[in-house]
Order: structure tokens, then sequence, then C-alpha cells
């Protein structure tokens, strides 16, 4: 583990360019990593946090066969609304690149002909899968079958994603092509393999005895278990016409492994960073006193952890990861989040239904993120953290304090008196925290360390539940201008520690206490200059970073004027979260339409049989709900013979006002029948639609009139 790196190189897993993303690669992935980068430019450390669009690979190129469209279109929609969603939620990147610019052609080939050059590659001609009706080799989620190593039904051609071990395709149980479903046949193809086997020892050496103790277990486990299986050569180039041409003479039709060239993204959005910047990339991604750190979901830790190590140990001239804290899955209301299902909750609608709630979402999603196990979003804790948490200690401190300081000073910060035995420790309490919050931080503790975030928002609490200023008041007025001197300290200091969790109300607390409008000659912003005492006078009420929390003794001063109180958080009614649960049940429901196979057939019956059932045209006169009853309307129907009363399980579905005058189809013979204490004389055909509501099975026929039979 490296202490005290010079610099930061924080990179977030490139999503692909095949769809918008949703809360499971947030919580997965980009908010550990923004609280990350956020943590470290408070603290004043030289940070690059990179990302960029993955956009080659077999995922897009299915994406554009699914849409009718080329991979390009299918690239430019997703990178937009992606790229949008990150900033709409503060995911701070200081690059998001893409793998389709210029800057990673040319990093991702140069980088494959220098280990071509050096001989890295076993170049062969294998027999690889084929689809012989398609006339198209079969790569990576090009073909589905059984994992040899955990039995996951859907495995891709490069991985599974159940155990996350990568595959040959060749590996794969039962191959299926996913272009035609058929059995592929076996076609020999040239490839360009990286001998993986070859770095087995580094491996073992630089990961298994170098970090063994700094790891997640769940990623140290993982990487373990692949190793002990064996490594064996990876092709690193396909037979597809989506993504990077190989950089070799001979190699027409055939293009560089999506994941061989999607973490050299990294590397080019670097490049294209530090060029815009004026900056020099190269001591980012070579210099030793760099930490590289990859966040990333656990379906990629093989390639962060093996492959693009290997990669880079091949290619020399760069550093390794120190780390790579991979969280596990996030599911939702006890399914596994999934895109094809429609089965998550996308950040641009989470928007539409929330908006200007980021901060709920990054809080929800941090407080359950599956850190170290898989783990659930449900609405109702999402609105639990949002009422009993951010609202009930976070919001309500702040309000209080600020409706206190300008009910009693005009908005001026007091100027203390003597502090008691209970000031003293809670200012030395406040300056606690930003080492405690750190520390969990520093160790992609990040749930621990919200945790520790809210407590210092219940010291406060504590503090004027304690204190009682509103009482005191009446009877000691100095001792109040302590107490909220001591309160607005605290307030200032969440001001700055909330940033990296909840940069929104960060900046909306900054510019309720007004310590945003930082004047440059105060505050070294980040690193503490050590030469200035803490009292110095140019530390004048102005808190900018991390350590100025626990190093200066007063974090506003007194006289400081601070602005009128406005909420920071509201609470989330039980109706806006039944609105997300039905939503969600209508997507099940609809899912089980689509995967619906249909209901057995009944036995078989005869043409006398159906003879004896008479079915009519008819039209509803009347409707209404039946007593005592939330199922059942009461209908009056023409049937063409007469017009007769028919109880129906329908209230659910429809209102009595909205099927007056509907056409139906009624089976006018069934023997009548008390239901709810009503005579119903016959039964109205209906069936359910996808979304599982009722429908009348309509004669749409025009001009066929009422009492016509149904032949
Ligand atoms: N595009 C994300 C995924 O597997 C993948 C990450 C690339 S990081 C270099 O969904
Ligand atoms: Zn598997």
């Amino acid at each position: 583990m490296l202490h005290d790196p010079k610099r930061y190189t924080v990179t977030a897993a490139l999503p692909y360019t095949n769809g918008p993303i949703h809360i499971g690669h947030l919580a997965g992935v980009y908010v550990p990593a923004d609280i990350y980068s956020r943590f470290l430019r408070l603290q004043g450390r030289d940070v690059a946090f990179i990302c960029g669009s993955d956009e080659h690979g077999v995922a897009i190129s299915m994406k554009a066969k699914k849409e009718g469209i080329t991979p390009q279109q299918v690239i430019d929609k997703y990178h937009h609304i992606i790229k949008t969603s990150f900033e709409d939620f503060g995911i701070s990147f200081d690059n998001y690149s893409r793998t389709s610019a210029k800057v990673h052609h040319d990093t991702a080939s140069e980088f494959f002909r220098k280990l071509y050059d050096a001989g890295d590659f076993i170049e062969e001609v294998t027999e690889q899968l084929y689809d012989a009706e398609a006339e198209q080799f079969l790569a990576d989620r090009f073909v589905i079958g059984t994992c040899p190593k955990c039995g996951h039904a859907e495995a891709y051609g490069d991985q599974c994603e159940n155990c996350g071990s990568s595959l040959n395709a060749t590996d794969l149980i039962n191959p299926k092509s996913t272009i035609t479903g058929t059995t592929p046949i076996l076609k020999s193809t040239r490839h360009w393999f990286l001998p993986l086997d070859r770095y087995d020892a580094f491996l073992r050496e630089w990961i298994l005895e170098g970090h063994k103790s700094d790891w997640k277990p769940n990623v140290f486990g993982q990487v373990k278990s692949w190793l002990d299986d064996g490594l064996k050569p990876r092709a690193v180039t396909r037979d597809l016409d989506w993504g990077i041409p190989v950089p070799v003479e001979g190699a027409e039709g055939k293009v560089l492994y999506v994941w061989f060239d999607a973490p050299i993204g990294y590397i080019s959005s670097t490049k294209e960073w530090a060029a815009r910047e004026g900056k020099d990339w190269e001591p980012y991604w070579k210099n030793e006193d760099t930490k590289l750190v990859h966040f990333i979901g656990k379906d990629n830790i093989v390639f962060h952890c093996i492959i693009f190590p290997a990669m880079l140990k091949a290619e020399g001239t760069y550093i390794l990861p120190d780390n790579v804290p991979a969280n596990e899955f996030l599911n939702l209301e006890g399914n596994k989040l999934s895109t094809s299902k429609n089965w998550a909750v996308w950040l641009h609608e989470y928007l539409q239904d929330f908006p200007n709630q980021q901060d709920v979402l990054r809080y929800a999603l941090t407080s359950n993120a599956p850190e170290t196990k898989d783990n659930d979003f449900t609405w109702k804790d999402f609105q639990a953290r949002n009422n009993n948490e951010l609202v009930n200690i976070f919001g309500n401190f702040i309000n209080r304090v600020v409706v206190l300081t300008n009910k009693y000073y005009e908005g001026r910060v007091p100027q203390p008196n003597e502090f008691t035995d209970i000031d003293e420790a809670t200012l030395t309490e406040l300056r606690a925290y930003p080492a405690v919050i750190a520390s969990s931080i520093e160790r992609y503790r990040f749930r621990e360390a919200l945790v520790e975030l809210m407590n210092l928002a219940r010291l406060g609490n504590k503090y004027l539940a304690d204190e009682e200023p509103w009482k005191v008041i009446k009877t000691d007025e100095e001792r109040v201008k302590t107490q909220m001197y001591v309160a607005l300290q605290i307030a200032a200091a969440l001001s700055v520690l909330s940033e990296p969790f909840l940069p929104f109300t960060a900046a909306k607390l900054k510019n309720i206490l007004k310590l945003d409008a930082v004047p440059e000659s105060v505050s070294v912003f980040g690193i503490v200059d050590e030469t200035l005492s803490a009292n110095d006078a140019r530390f004048n009420n102005h808190v900018t970073s991390w350590n100025d929390v626990a190093l200066k003794q007063e974090l506003i001063a007194p006289n400081h004027h601070i602005g009128q109180a406005e909420l920071l958080f509201a609470k989330i009614e039980d109706e806006e979260i039944q609105k997300q649960v039905d939503r969600l049940e209508a997507t099940k429901t609809a899912n089980k339409a689509e995967n619906k196979t249909a209901e057995p057939q009944k036995d078989l019956i005869t043409f006398e049989d159906f003879g004896k059932l008479d079915i009519r045209t008819g039209t509803i006169l009347e409707a209404e709900k039946t007593p005592k009853s939330k199922k059942l309307l009461t209908l009056k129907v023409d049937t063409g013979i007469d017009v007769r009363t028919i109880v129906s399980g329908i209230a659910e579905s429809f209102t009595p006002e909205e099927i007056i005058g509907r056409r139906v189809t009624v089976l006018v013979n069934l023997a009548p029948k008390e239901i709810a204490k009503v005579e119903s004389q016959g039964m109205i055909l209906m069936t359910q639609n996808a979304a599982g509501k009722l429908v009348f099975i309509n004669p749409d026929a025009d001009g066929v009139g009422n009492g016509e039979g149904i032949s």
C-alpha cells in the first residue's frame, strides 16, 4: 500500500454505451469513487478522477441491431445520456472521455503494437465458435451457454456475470448463438493471445503477497481463486466489424477485444484531460509516487486485477493499481437489477420524480452500499433514510441553528463567553471528526464514513437538546451566545465534511452560512499551511478544507453574517413511494406477460358442447359500484334479447362512468347466480392485458347490433 502519495489517479469503470445508467451503477461504482475523489480534493491532494464511455464490444453491436440503428448512433445516443446523468448526480470526474475518441484509438493501438513488436502475444490459428446461418464468428455476448465454473445458464463467451469468471467462448457448455439461436460450429481463425499464465508468478507476488492486507476480502478472494484455478492464454482480438482495428498487417476484419482496449481508456482519458489542463499525463500513470485506484463492480474484478495488470506489466512503463475496492451488486426490491427486463431505477426517471433530490439518492445508496455483500434497495428504506435521518437529524439541526441565529442575533454569529466543560467537550469531539471520517474513507468504507458524518449532526442535535438555548434565552442571554456559537461551529464543520457524500447539500449549507465566498488570500485551499497558527488573522471565518475543521480554533467567526434558513431536505410522503412501487409492479406484470407461457389448453369439447353456449353482442346501459365490494360493479346490459342485471368483477379496472355505452360480449344462457346479494344473469367476457389490467373482449365488427350471436 502506497503511503502519502504525491498524486492520485482514481478511475471509475467505463460504462457501456448500450443503455442508460441506473442506481446499481451509482451504488456499485460511481458514488463511492466520487466520495473518495471529493475527499482527496478537500484535503488538497492532486487528483485525476477519470472515466469515459466504453463504446466498443458486442454489447454495442447487439443494441444497434435491436434498435435498427448503427453502432455509432447507439454510442452517440447513450454517451450523451450517461454523461448527463453523471453530471446531474454530481459525479465530479476531472474528465469523462469516450473510447471512440481518436486519442483512445491511437493509445490502444500503440499499446497493442508495443506488445506485438516485443513478441508478448501468442499468434495462433484456433477453432472458434461460428454461426453458419449468420455467417459470423461468435465472441463475447454473441454466444451464451452454461458456465463451466458455476453452471450459470446464461454465461457469455468471454465472461460469466454470475461468478465473474473470464471464459473463452469454447469453454461454454451447450453454447447457443444470440444472433440466430442456432448451435455454433467450429471454424478456424487467427488471433493474438495474451499468455496470462506467464504472469502467474508476478500476479501471486504482487497481489497474494503484496496486497493481502489492504485489498477487500471479496476482491482478494476472487483473484486468489482464479490464480489457484490456473491462468490460460486469453485472446485479445476478435472477428468483429465494430471496435479498434488490430494494428497488424494481415489482420483485416479483426478488432481489439473490448476488454483489451477499455482499460487503456483510463490512460487515454487521462491524456485528454492533461492536454486540456496543460499538465503532463505520464506522472499519473508512470510515477511510483502516484496512487492508482480502480473503482468497479465485482463482475469487472478479473479484468482489473489480472488481465489489465498483466498488460501493464508486459508494457513495462506503467504503475499498477494500489487498490481495486470493487463493490458487490445492488438488487432492487429483492430482485437483480436488469436493463433488459427494465427492472431498474433509471437516473433520468428518478430526477423527474424527485427533482433536485440527488443527495437523497446518494445518501440512501451509500447507507446501503453493497460494499462486502450484495444488498437490496427498497423504496421504503429510501423514504426512511430521507425522513428519519436527513430531515430529522441533519436538516433539523441546521434549521434550528440558522433560525435561532437569525432570531436572536439578526443572523450575526455571536461572540462567545466563557466555555463550560460541555462546550469544550463538544468542540473537542467536533475536531476529531475529520480524522474519524477520513480513516473510514481511506479504507474505502463509505457506509461507515457516512454514519460518522451523521454522528456529527447528532452531536449538534444533542448539544442543542441538552443546552436548550430557546429556554435559557429567557434568563441568561450571555450563556446563549456561547451555546449558539458552539452550534454554529458544528454547522460550519458539516458544510465541509458533508461535501464528499452530499455535494448539493454542502453547497446549499455553505450558501446559507455564507461560507461559500472564500477570499483567495484567506485560506490555502486544502493543505493547511503549517507555518500559520490556527488563530492567524487570515483564517477569519472561512472553512475551505477538510483539515481546517480539525486545525482551526474557529470555523465561523463572531460577527460573520449568515443567511436565512432554507430547508435542506423535504419529507417524502407515502404516496410518492407508492407510485414507485406501483411502477415496479407494472414492470413485473409486463415482464410476466412478455415471458408468460400460455395456460395449457383445457380438455377438448365437442361441437355440441360449444353449441350450448349462447354468446351475444350487447351494450352496457348503466353501471354502479356493488355495495360492500371493492371488486364488483353491477351493470344493466342490453343483450338484444332484454335488458338484464349482470354483476362483474371489474371494479378495480374500470370506473362505472367510463364503461357506460361500452360494447360487450355476453354469455347470456348462464344460469342466474346471486353475487353480493344481487342476482346476476349472465357473464361479460373479459381478458387481461400485459400490465395485468382487465379488458373487454369487444365485438369490434362495426354495425353489429345487440343480440347478434357469436358463432
Ligand atoms: N464497460 C462495464 C461493464 O462490464 C465495463 C467496464 C469497463 S472498465 C474499463 O458493465
Ligand atoms: Zn459462472
